[in-house]
């Protein structure tokens, strides 16, 4: 549940988002001021528990199309992949399947019992055998060539702008972000309209296709590289992006590193990619790719904090195990500045401490 605090501030990101849609809109009174933080307004509005307002995923990126080849690729890793895919292996492929069918084609009929009563005794021949050796060994340098350079630039992450730590359980992912506060997202799939029981939220084609749509998706800013660091709370799990050209074991007591850095935002889908168990097919994964300033904003919704920003009139904030203010019972403190709509004026902060969820 939420707690009245967190409830107003949730209110002010929900009514920032609303003033930056509609800049008509008549402006509110401040209604009530927390003690801590003066310049803080808190609006008439009824605390929203709803989320913050997430892009809806575009057909054909970031997710299966119905096209034979790739799943368009968004980072240069993965333009790189598929030009060695499309221009090297394949073409190679193509040519060595239908020469060695051809080749069948010819022996077959040429030398059939029929048309050769007496077979023919001919063996060694030097030029024949150089060329079948030489020619497999010049095909393989080919591939291996682009290859290994492929892998040296895929184990070659730049320096990582953000730290995403993926866990997979049977059968869900959490999401944990080391560097703004350790807040932790868990995200499960959203099942169809029909299945759900109870509150669960069915899915929407907003939140993405069937069977890859989540409740909670990875939230990172564009164009940053993203260090993704995999583990697993019970058997091997898979953490698989396709249009990002990442697939990464995520085994039980041991770290995996991988790493991405999407230059368009949108939402791009994946699944978890290693036979972990009944519901190994249900265990989707979602990161939207949104801006700098969304992804702060999205980061104090979660109660976390972005590296280096001032927590604002709390020097306990930034500490994620501060205590809670005295007079505040277990409430934890919040602060939020005044968004001014239509100003450029940045997002609202939140000094809230992280909650661990572990
Ligand atoms: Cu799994």
């Amino acid at each position: 549940m939420l707690n009245p605090i967190r409830g107003l501030a949730l209110g002010l990101l929900a009514s920032f988002a609303l003033a930056s849609a509609a800049p008509a809109q008549a402006p509110v009174p401040p209604a009530a001021v927390t003690g801590a933080a003066p310049t803080t307004v808190a609006t008439a509005q009824p605390a929203k528990p709803a989320d913050i307002v997430h892009a809806a995923p575009t057909p054909g990126i970031g997710q299966p199309t119905d096209k034979i080849s790739l799943q368009p690729q968004e980072t240069a890793i993965g333009h790189e992949a598929q030009r060695f895919h499309d221009y090297i292996l394949l073409p190679m492929m193509a040519i060595i399947s239908a020469f060695v069918l051809l080749l069948l084609l010819w022996v077959i009929v040429r030398y059939r019992a029929a048309a050769n009563p007496v077979p023919s005794k001919t063996h060694h021949n030097t030029f024949i055998e150089v060329v079948w050796t030489l020619v497999p060994v010049l095909i393989l340098v080919c591939i291996a060539v682009p290859s290994i350079r492929l892998l040296a630039h895929q184990y070659s992450p730049p320096k990582a702008d953000l730290t995403v730590k993926v866990i997979g359980n049977q059968w869900y992912w959490t999401y944990q972000y080391p560097d703004n506060g350790d807040f932790e997202v868990v995200s499960n799939m959203l099942k169809e309209k029909n299945q759900v029981t109870g509150k669960e939220r069915p899915r929407t084609d907003a939140d993405g296709p069937r069977l890859l749509a989540v409740d909670e998706r990875m939230v990172v800013p564009v164009g940053a590289v993203v260090k993704i660091i995999t583990t697993s709370n019970d058997v091997i799990h898979s953490f698989a992006l396709p249009a990002a050209w990442v697939k990464m074991d995520a085994i039980p007591g041991r770290l995996n590193e991988t790493w991405f850095k999407i230059d368009r935002p949108g939402v791009y889908f994946g699944q978890c990619s290693e036979l972990c168990g009944a519901r190994h097919g249900f265990m989707p994964i979602a990161v939207e790719v949104v801006s700098k300033e969304q992804f702060a904003q999205w980061v104090a919704f979660k109660g976390g904090t972005m590296p280096g920003a001032k927590p604002a009139n709390n020097p306990d904030a930034t500490s994620p195990n501060s205590p809670a203010v005295a007079g505040s019972g277990t409430t934890p403190p919040v602060a939020t500045d005044t968004p001014v709509a239509g100003t450029g004026e940045k997002p609202p902060v939140t000094s809230q401490p992280a909650v661990a969820q572990n």
